[in-house]
């Protein structure tokens, strides 16, 4: 029998929890305290810092061959009402059109367009990397990455060399949605599987490449499945080590197939960040995307296990087109204020989660004057922490 005291002292202790055990978490009725124990780990690894980053997104394109029943954001063919395609030149002035903000990242992530060759998307990353040498581009899911082996007739690992050749610097986590095949039979027939999913990340580790993990929630899914998922990641990076972050993504329906479902309440989201931060005991960082929960519930999220709120993001297309009402982007200023006033000390951190600058306790910046936050307490484990500037050229 699973009782959440025996599960919280293993926790506590540093023990792995079972696939049961994870089942138990999320089906235990108090929330303060499942997320009192999940703070216990996310204390324990990171103190009070909470992390975020200053960054865009790149769309380049909405077309898309899969017909994903979660999203809003795809369109089926060129023409159909919606459906848009930046040239290179458009796409990469968007970028160049930062050059005055201090970005450290750009994320670029794209529908499967039947009609692109795949020298659109070497041009596109070349091309960011002339206009700004200095941007880390965290890009294409593994479902991007499995299309382009597919239509180009390309290995998995000669798509990703090539793409890493151009300037690719790492893998988001988009994709992975949820592992169990009945329920990507259901959502997303048309993308790879699980197994190609991770094999994909795991490619990329071995070749010195980080990545990110998500989980979508709050559709079809079980929690058995919920759990299933996490156990499939933690395994998975027990043999590579490369994933950096976890990212779970709460569903909004709006605009999609499955419309008529309820999003997943605010309790729901803070018990996914909760039960993954107590499962997923190898993944280092657990993200609460702003963009996507809001600003209130990413605050929270900082006590039920994240450690990291995302990024300035400017110009978020996916959860907008689904319903999302959150901005589509936030000042530095703004994310600085939010952690400061969720209690904990704000680090901007570049993709790889080295520290670019500590917002520490009395710190006035010219943005941060703009913050009206009291005083914070002090980042109790900086040494860990190696502060660098940006990415070098490469
Ligand atoms: O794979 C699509 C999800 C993902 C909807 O790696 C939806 O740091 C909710 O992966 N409701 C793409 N979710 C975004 C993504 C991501 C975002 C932020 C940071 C990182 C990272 C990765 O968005 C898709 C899918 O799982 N998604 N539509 C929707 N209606």
């Amino acid at each position: 029998m699973t009782s959440f005291s025996n599960v919280a002292e293993k926790a506590r202790a540093g023990e792995r929890l079972s696939f049961d055990e994870g089942v138990s978490l999320f089906n235990y009725p108090n929330l303060p305290a499942l997320g009192a124990l999940a703070n216990d780990v996310r204390e324990r690894l990171h103190g009070d810092l909470a992390f975020f980053n200053v960054n865009m997104h790149l769309n380049a394109t909405n077309v898309c061959e899969a017909s994903c029943m979660f999203c809003a954001f795809a369109r089926q063919e060129e023409g159909n009402p919606g459906a848009y395609t930046m040239s290179l030149a458009d796409a990469i002035g968007r970028v160049e059109a930062s050059k005055d903000k201090a970005l450290t990242e750009v994320h670029v992530v794209n529908g499967l367009h039947p009609g692109l060759p795949f020298d659109y998307y070497e041009e596109l990353l070349r091309g960011i990397k002339r206009v700004r040498p200095d941007l880390h581009i965290k890009g294409f899911t593994a479902v991007e990455i499995e299309y382009f082996a597919q239509k180009f007739g390309m290995s998995r690992e000669e798509v990703l060399s090539r793409l890493v050749d151009c300037g690719l610097g790492s893998l988001p986590g988009g994709g992975a949605e949820i592992f169990a095949p009945s329920v990507r039979q259901k959502i997303c027939a048309d993308k790879v599987d699980a197994d190609g999913w991770i094999e994909i990340h795991q490619i990329a580790h071995r070749m010195g490449l980080k990545s990110n993990c998500t989980m979508l929630y709050g559709h079809v899914e079980s929690i058995e499945e919920r759990v299933d998922h996490l156990c499939r990641l933690r395994e998975a990076q027990d043999q590579t080590g490369g994933f950096q972050c976890f990212v779970p993504l709460a569903f909004h329906p709006a605009n999609t197939s499955m419309q008529r479902l309820p999003p997943p309440t605010g309790c729901e989201d803070l018990r996914v960040y909760a039960v993954s931060r107590l499962m997923l005991d190898n993944i280092p960082h657990l993200k609460a995307y702003w963009s996507m929960v809001g600003q209130k519930t990413a605050q929270v999220a900082l006590w039920f296990g994240a450690d990291d709120i995302d990024g300035t993001v400017e110009e978020e297309r996916i959860y907008h087109m689904a319903g999302a009402r959150t901005p589509q982007a936030l000042t530095r200023a703004e994310l600085v204020h939010i952690v400061r006033k969720a209690g904990r000390t704000p680090v901007e951190r570049d993709t790889l989660y080295r520290v670019v600058r500590v917002e520490a306790e009395g710190d006035v910046s010219r943005e941060a004057a703009a913050d009206h936050a009291g005083p914070t307490r002090r980042a109790t484990h900086l040494p860990k922490l190696r502060v660098v500037t940006t990415e070098q050229p490469t």
